[in-house]
């Protein structure tokens, strides 16, 4: 069974986890996702979890105690522990990335506000030789905080784990278009389902011959124009 945490100061915006395909998985034993709000680590009458940064500039930053505190509650030495930490600076996510994380035991997400979570967290994780640490970010775009990041992630990660997805033949058909680099992802061919006719568009053809290798290689042509389309210029 994966088990994955979050972390966050906004637990209720990641209750969507809880919901359809990923909260059946749950209930079948598959996963198990639980949500922790960073300030139950603070003693303060504030529940403060930021400071100004060191050398100046403008934002805040979140301290390095409550994240500790909180990695330390929801983890043990004697278990392995891939701690993800989402921020703009990190390794792009890719498929290969939601492949790997899938067969791991426990994720712990860390999602930051902010100007982001003070680097010793990560420094002082990456030393422990229980845990592997990643910093990760899921594209060219600047959000608001981890959490939406983390939710992405955690939906490519879990529907790879046998019994989340309904269809695993969709999971097999989509493992023959995808090679470890996004360039060179080959896209997939266009979908049609009834009616045949729809408001004066017809169906290809070949998709209701029932002439599996003409369909096959007609799809085949479909994908790879499409993928060379979506990487040209
Ligand atoms: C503060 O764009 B992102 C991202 C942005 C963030 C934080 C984490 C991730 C924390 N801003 O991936």
């Amino acid at each position: 069974m994966l088990q994955i945490d979050l972390i966050s100061i906004f637990p209720d915006y990641l209750t969507p986890l809880k919901l359809s395909l990923l909260g059946k998985a749950q209930d079948k034993g598959i996963v198990s996702i639980d949500i922790h709000d960073l300030r139950e680590q603070t003693n303060d009458v504030h529940h403060s979890v930021d400071d100004t940064p060191y050398g100046g500039g403008a934002g805040m930053v979140m301290t390095a105690a409550p994240w500790g505190d909180a990695i330390d509650a929801i983890t043990n030495d004697q278990e392995l522990v891939d701690l993800i930490i989402l921020t703009p600076a990190g390794k792009k996510f890719d498929q290969q990335m939601a492949a790997d994380f899938s067969k791991k035991y426990h994720l712990v997400f860390a999602c930051g506000r902010y100007e982001g979570i003070d680097a010793r967290v990560g420094e002082f994780y990456s030393s422990k030789s229980n845990f592997k640490v990643h910093e990760v970010s899921i594209g060219d775009y600047v959000l608001g905080g981890g959490e939406v990041a983390a939710m992405v992630i955690i939906e490519a990660t879990t529907r790879l784990i046998p019994g989340v997805l309904g269809n695993p033949d969709s999971l097999t058909e989509e493992s023959h278009s995808i090679s470890g680099n996004n360039d060179s992802l080959l896209v997939e061919y266009p979908n049609y389902t009834k009616p045949s006719n729809w408001r004066g568009l017809e169906v290809p053809e070949v998709l209701l011959s029932g002439n599996h290798g003409e369909i096959a290689k007609w799809r085949k042509a479909q994908a790879e124009r499409r993928t060379q389309q979506l990487n040209k210029e």
